[in-house]
């Protein structure tokens, strides 16, 4: 029984994951790109990389940005942006998924398409004038591969701007390990309406997020001027920043289980020749 217990606490010492100290976080809100523009620079110093952008949105190959001003009109509202297109596209290391119907990236100016998603007294664009949403979803989720590769990845830190957050505790951010286990959470700041709201997390310990969840208000666009309905919190977004996506290393814990398991080994091997 006692040898029971004591395996029990070994086994849930192995599993917790080794000392989660947490996430820093950046966050702020505004009714304009000025109010949330500290806020971004502060996100981006902590990452490193400076302030201008290289190919595929690469900073000093240490931070990514996506502000989805530079998508071509091909593959912009009216038409869906294809989830991997800033994977095989523009390789940034990213891929974006949904349970709704695919993502639009917002007209700009003078096409047939109305800008902004069809709803200009609710939406500004923080990076003039591409905003980002799913479609017939309020969920992305973002998971990592080394850019140009593909190399599954994490990354340390990501960030996004969200656009007309009017509704305290229905817009967030969530990362997850690589076992899918939930390692941060933050509701997003509320901006009012058409108002900017900035939030970002830096693991500080080490943690590496294997997928970004982003949940975007309660309520969806489904085409541009088309809301899934006419009540509950719309809410779009604007840039994505990330930590540059590395090839993932084995956690400490799973080293010392991986060592644990091979002392284990050796022990038996060793019982096993001295043994008659
Ligand atoms: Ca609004
Ligand atoms: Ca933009
Ligand atoms: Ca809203």
């Amino acid at each position: 029984m006692k040898l029971r217990i004591a395996s029990a606490f070994l086994a849930t010492l192995l599993t917790v994951p080794s000392a989660w100290a947490g996430f820093i976080t950046f966050e702020s809100a505004g009714n304009s790109p000025a109010a949330i523009t500290a806020k971004r620079d502060a996100f981006r110093s902590a990452l490193g990389g400076g302030a201008v952008a290289g190919a595929n949105g690469s900073f000093g190959g240490l931070r990514r940005e996506i502000n989805w001003d530079g998508v071509p009109d091909t593959v912009a509202d009216p038409n869906l942006l294809p989830g991997n297109f800033f994977h095989v596209n523009s390789p940034r290391g990213v891929v974006f998924s949904t349970p709704g119907t695919g993502f639009l990236v917002s007209a700009n100016a003078g096409l047939a398409t109305p800008t902004l998603f069809g709803f200009p007294n609710d939406f500004q664009a923080f990076s003039a004038q591409r905003l980002f949403t799913a479609v017939n979803s309020n969920i992305t989720d973002v998971t990592f591969f080394v850019p140009g590769t593909m190399t599954a990845a994490t990354t340390s830190a990501f960030a996004a701007i969200f656009v007309d957050v009017e509704v305290a505790n229905l817009t967030k951010i969530e990362f997850f390990d690589r076992n899918d286990a939930l390692i941060f959470t933050r509701d997003v700041m509320v901006a009012g309406n058409q108002g900017l709201s900035f939030v970002g997390g830096v693991a500080d310990a080490g943690e590496m997020i294997s997928r970004v969840r982003l949940t975007s208000g309660l309520n969806t666009v489904v085409s541009n001027g088309l809301l899934g309905n006419p009540n509950d919190d719309v809410v779009v977004m604007d840039d994505f920043l990330y930590a540059e996506p590395m090839q993932s290393v084995p956690e400490p814990s799973s080293i010392a289980l991986f060592s644990l398991g091979l002392a284990g080994c050796i022990a038996r091997l060793r019982r096993r020749r001295h043994s008659p």
